[in-house]
């Protein structure tokens, strides 16, 4: 027996550091161990929860909306020695000063308010984000991020007119120099958006859960100061589109404020890229009508405005 025994241990001895291998290299591959890396970002009220600093390289955010309104989270990545305070400062009063004079029908005076923004301003990437959420509902999105200074923000307006980021919704986030060695997502579905061509989507989408990539061909910056992003909605047998089409530019008085149309839920998308780039965006799919659309004037015009079905 003693022999035996002897076997039976050395032998364990060799499988046990083997097998211990075997595990780590499973769990490096199981697809659940990505989950693990989620930053999450979580709106209450007005505020933004989450980690201040993160690392470069690919990240996968969930941003989870609590709150009664409808939100989205952009990070923009600001220029060397600029920070919050500058912003507070110098971007956010034009900006607010600007719409409060178009929400009272002096139009030309509130745009030459937008002539008042520091030079720096234009400097500014917007590096993507979540698409809009609308209350009780979550973006699961994936964006590769340069090292830097950014900020997150929101810029829906509450019913006043008053913009979310003057109101709390705007968080210095610190991308360090570390990569976060993840790899952005399998794609399910492929979609390109530009300024050209609109948002181009040549399959058919099925119900259950979906990868959608989407390539920024190009990024301008339209009528109202933001690239093209986009944003997927839910729409209900009650929805206009025409409301939802209006409701999407935020220089509108009547745009980007609260309350969302009805009829409409925003399930999120990926937020204003840089050309040349790709973002994921991760969703369950229900039968039913959906939308496709960019936070731009004249979306429909543009070919930023897509209907279609998941079938049963
Ligand atoms: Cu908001």
């Amino acid at each position: 027996m003693k022999p035996l025994k002897k076997i039976y241990c050395s032998s364990l001895v060799v499988i046990f550091p083997f097998l211990f291998i075997i595990f780590l290299f499973m769990q490096s591959c199981s697809p659940d161990k990505k989950k693990d890396h989620v930053i999450e970002i979580v709106t209450e009220v007005m505020d933004f929860q989450s980690v201040d600093t993160i690392p470069s390289g690919w990240n996968t955010f969930n941003y989870i909306n609590k709150s009664n309104e409808t939100h989205f989270f952009l990070l923009d990545k600001y220029p060397a020695g600029k920070t919050l305070e500058d912003a507070e400062k110098e971007v956010i009063p034009p900006f607010q000063n600007g719409m409060d004079l178009i929400n009272e029908g002096n139009d030309e005076e509130g745009f030459a308010e937008f002539n008042k923004l520091p030079a720096w301003f234009f400097e500014v990437l917007f590096s993507g984000g979540s698409g809009l959420v609308s209350p009780k509902n979550s973006s699961l999105t994936t964006i590769k991020l340069e090292p830097g200074y950014y900020i997150m923000e929101c810029y829906v307006k509450m019913a006043n007119g008053t913009f979310h980021n003057a109101m709390g919704m705007a968080k210095a986030l610190i991308v360090t120099e570390e990569d976060s060695g993840h790899l952005p997502p399998e794609a399910s579905v492929e979609m390109t958006i530009s300024s050209t061509e609109g948002i181009i989507i040549n399959v058919p989408i099925a119900r259950g859960l979906q990868t959608f990539s989407i390539y920024f061909k190009d990024q301008i910056t339209h009528e109202n100061f933001v690239g093209h992003d986009l944003n997927l909605v839910k729409l209900s047998d009650d929805a206009n589109l025409e409301a939802l089409e209006s409701w999407m530019n935020w220089a509108d008085p009547k745009g980007l404020i609260t309350p969302a149309p009805d009829g409409v839920t925003f399930l999120g998308g990926v937020n204003d890229l840089p050309e040349g780039t790709t973002g994921y965006f991760e969703v369950n799919l229900e039968p039913g009508n959906y939308a496709w659309i960019s936070e731009v004037p004249n979306a429909a015009s543009k070919n930023m405005l897509k209907t279609f079905s998941v079938e049963d």
